[in-house]
């Protein structure tokens, strides 16, 4: 479905005296304050979050799967997705995609149309987590850990498969999340178990292209109950240090055990410059993969602070960072989960922009736990939706992302076009 930008324009039409009467408010709080507004809205506009492609469609649970209609049912409907979803915030410039779900039979059309959105394709995302039809060895015991030699060059092949599927649609990384892992004590020798892996991740890493990156995705638990190859940051550091500098670890919000201090994680990645990307979601026990923000904004606003404080400090040289959403919702509409995700990001991303940097050294110097404190939060607590919102206007996007989507009826649009069982391809 291709958006009529006069759409845009009479929505912010609408909405503008309001918008403006509280941008003027903010703008002046924030210039009191010592910052440059036109300087946070150019970063928050730079600010892009990649999409997906399994996030586009309904998820489901190992329980069951609600389809909510209209999904898009090929690789080139997930572009049009992505690129309504860019139209809308300006903010989604790009897509992630995961193969084999989404093999582009051609990757010269795949990117046009891409381009045609304005769209790029971030990470490469291979997959060993299942068994796929006329596969010769199975990954039931392992992939890339896995005791037998064979099995371990199929999944070798298989990321270099994924590499050059990158390569022609211009992509620059390949993100690992490798699933496997025992569930029972004794079940495998731990130390032969990470050898092996890094072994097949060499094999993997040689292959990869001059301006190429790998990121190791870690998680501790899920598929596998006891134990995980790269079950956490110290692992993924481990093997990104064994492998060289093209190798960074990769943050999923959802892949701490309860109470991990992730913004901690995240600093100790930039101090090394070990630190590659993200996957953004939220979670309230596990794995959950819901809206980025919808339950834990303090921390992701203290992972931003993180952060902005690494990318801006001398003291710390981390590659570029890829961002991208790793979410795999239920029960909402995808795009609609997708927009407050994309928003939620930016809200921290602000939030982090605006925290007095120096007054903050200076309470960490002096010991003024209090004052810290007080610092963080009253970033924190200030409403930064206007500076989103003007960045957004500035580029041609909507005011309003969730409300300019269902004023312009977007699903019902897109399941008359796709049916209302169409399914995605995907989890
Ligand atoms: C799995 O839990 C990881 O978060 C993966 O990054 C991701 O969900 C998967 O690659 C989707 O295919
Ligand atoms: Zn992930
Ligand atoms: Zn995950």
């Amino acid at each position: 479905m291709i958006l009529d930008k006069s759409l845009i324009e009479q929505h912010n039409e609408k909405q503008s005296a309001l918008h403006q009467k509280k941008l003027d408010t903010l703008t002046a709080v924030l210039s009191d304050e010592g910052h440059s507004v036109n300087a946070i809205l150019d970063k928050i506009a730079a600010f892009q979050v990649a999409i997906p492609s399994w996030a586009l469609g309904t998820g489901g649970t190992r329980f069951g799967r609600f389809a909510g209609g209209g999904e898009p049912r090929s690789l080139e409907e997930k572009i049009e997705d992505v690129g309504l979803l860019h139209a809308i915030n300006q903010s989604s410039g790009a897509i992630s995609l995961h193969i084999p779900w989404d093999i582009p039979q051609n990757a010269k059309a795949i990117q046009q149309l891409a381009a045609s959105f304005e769209l790029k394709f971030d990470a490469v995302n291979s997959n060993t987590f299942q068994d796929q039809q006329n596969q010769d060895l199975s990954y039931k015991y392992g992939s890339l850990s896995h005791t037998d030699k064979g099995v371990r060059d199929q999944a070798i092949a298989h990321n270099i498969e994924v590499i050059k599927h990158g390569v022609d649609l211009g992509s620059k990384a390949l993100t690992i999340w490798l699933s496997d892992g025992t569930d029972f004590p004794g079940q495998q020798n731990f130390r032969r178990a990470f050898q092996r892996t890094l072994d097949s991740f060499q094999q993997i890493y040689a292959a990869l292209p001059d301006e190429w990156k790998v990121f190791v995705e870690y998680k501790p638990y899920e598929p596998h109950f006891y134990s995980t190859v790269v079950a956490d940051w110290g692992s993924s550091l481990l093997f990104c240090q064994k492998l060289g500098e093209k190798a960074l670890g990769l943050v999923d919000l959802g892949h701490h055990l309860p109470n991990t201090n992730i913004e901690q994680i995240v600093s100790r990645f930039l101090m090394e410059g070990k630190l590659g990307g993200f996957h953004f979601n939220d979670s309230k026990y596990g794995d959950d993969d819901l809206t980025v923000g919808s339950i834990k904004p303090y921390q992701l606003f203290l992972i931003f602070n993180e952060l902005v404080e690494g990318m801006q400090s001398a003291e710390v040289n981390n590659p570029e960072l890829s961002w991208m959403i790793d979410a795999s919702h239920n029960i909402k509409d995808p795009l609609e989960d997708l927009l407050q995700s994309v928003e939620a990001i930016k809200m921290a991303y602000a939030q982090a922009l605006i925290i007095d940097r120096k007054a903050l050294e200076k309470a960490q110097a002096e010991n003024d736990v209090t004052q810290a404190q007080e610092i963080l939060q009253n970033a924190y607590r200030t409403d930064v939706r206007p500076l989103l919102a003007q960045a957004r206007l500035q580029a041609g996007a909507a005011l309003h992302p969730v409300s300019f989507y269902r004023e312009s009826n977007i699903r019902e649009e897109l399941v008359k076009q796709r049916g209302a069982k169409a399914f995605a391809t995907g989890l």
